[in-house]
């Protein structure tokens, strides 16, 4: 069985350039491919905006499949911060001792299923399920609707693992424009019923605002979080004496998720629009034209990462961009290092080894690099 090869596609324009252009649906993108570059950009908020029209920032851009701003990551200063607020403390429910005791019982579950000696399919009968059961828990609603977006397969906007299908994103939003009339009529304690009851500048939160608050909790972190589950148990597969070792070293697993996420960069990129003509490592940036911080570049940077290329569970030194840097940080972070914390502990607890029978990459296709994300497919015996 050939090994898995998460090669980094901008390694050599990285060092020679640190910029590569691309093209992205007729509308360019120049790529920002330096740790430090990227960091910088991140913070220029004023130069490199995320408020642009809605969908403009995702590379593929998604203008042409949704109207919906997504929130807060399409918003800028100062108002930004007044969303991010009102949502902060919800997103942090996951350090709570409930939450993640449910959590662990439901990878505990997973696990026992796979553990039951056949051959299954790791991303849709693990990873998948994993993702949909875990969000209820960061909506705060019944285990059961985890069975509804279990239907909708590995990528919201995304059909055939890349293509853009508006079709299938007005699955979601149907769905979502339907929960938000549901807490409106009966409000509980799920994320839908705080945000409507939330105060912003003395008013409540639109239905709008709350739909894009939704959407992004839905699509950002889907395929990035099964993409996330999936690498990990394909690493683990392919070193066993790393499985052992979490096993005697419970405690080495939070740094070995950082790890994990810096080596596998579950998001490549995501955009931003200058707003004035300027330049990024040299090279001119028109006004009105896109960036992308490039996290998955910038996670293997040579000048400072010590064996870019290298998964070293342990690593001290560990300053990478998987989540996004700056104001604009993922919110969900907090979550999925909870699921894939749990997910390394639960695994060395109860299994021995992890045999893959067949696997399918996942390629994204940047225009003139192509990068694997993940898994289409992986078939694989848990014992
Ligand atoms: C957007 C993005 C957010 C986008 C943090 O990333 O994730 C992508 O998967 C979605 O397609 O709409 O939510």
């Amino acid at each position: 069985m050939k090994k898995s090869n998460f090669k980094d596609p901008f390694k050599e324009q990285r060092e020679q350039q640190g910029t590569a252009k691309m093209d992205d649906q007729g509308d360019p993108v120049t790529m920002v491919l330096r740790l430090k570059d990227v960091r910088k950009c991140a913070h220029d908020w004023n130069r490199f905006r995320s408020g642009a029209t809605p969908g403009r920032i995702v590379v593929p851009s998604e203008v042409h499949i949704r109207g919906t701003r997504q929130i807060p990551f399409e918003v800028d200063p100062p108002l930004h911060k007044k969303y991010r607020d009102l949502m902060e403390d919800w997103f942090r429910r996951p350090l709570q001792e409930p939450y993640r005791s449910a959590l662990r019982a439901q990878i505990q579950e997973l696990v026992d299923h796979a553990l039951k000696g056949h051959r299954f399919e790791i991303v849709e009968d693990f990873a998948l399920p994993l993702q949909s059961k875990a969000l209820t828990l960061l909506l705060n609603i019944p285990l059961s609707e985890a069975e509804v977006w279990i239907s909708w397969g590995t990528h919201v906007f995304r059909s055939e693992e890349t293509k853009l299908d508006k079709e299938k994103a007005s699955i979601l939003y149907d769905y979502i424009d339907r929960k938000i009339e549901d807490a409106l009529a009966a409000p509980g304690e799920d994320l839908y019923s705080k945000l409507l009851t939330s105060e912003l500048d003395g008013r409540r939160l639109t239905k709008e605002e709350v739909k894009g608050v939704m959407i992004l909790t839905f699509a950002g972190g889907r395929d990035t979080i099964i993409n996330a589950v999936t690498n990990s148990l394909v690493y683990l597969a392919e070193h066993p004496e790393q499985l052992v070792n979490l096993r005697k070293h419970p405690e080495l697993a939070a740094r070995a998720v950082e790890e994990l996420i810096r080596y596998y960069s579950p998001l490549t990129h995501m955009g931003r629009v200058a707003s004035e003509d300027t330049s990024v490592c040299e090279h001119a940036v028109k006004s009105n034209t896109r960036i992308s911080l490039c996290w998955a570049s910038a996670n293997r940077d040579e000048s400072v990462f010590d064996r870019p290329d290298e998964v070293i569970l342990d690593r001290k030194m560990n300053p990478h961009v998987g989540f996004g840097f700056g104001h604009h940080k993922c919110l969900g972070a907090t979550h999925a290092r909870q699921v894939l914390m749990l997910l390394l502990q639960v695994v060395a607890e109860n299994v021995t080894t992890i045999e893959i029978e067949g696997l399918k990459e996942n390629i994204e296709d940047l225009d003139r690099f192509e990068r694997q994300v993940g898994f289409q497919h992986v078939w694989a015996r848990f014992q």
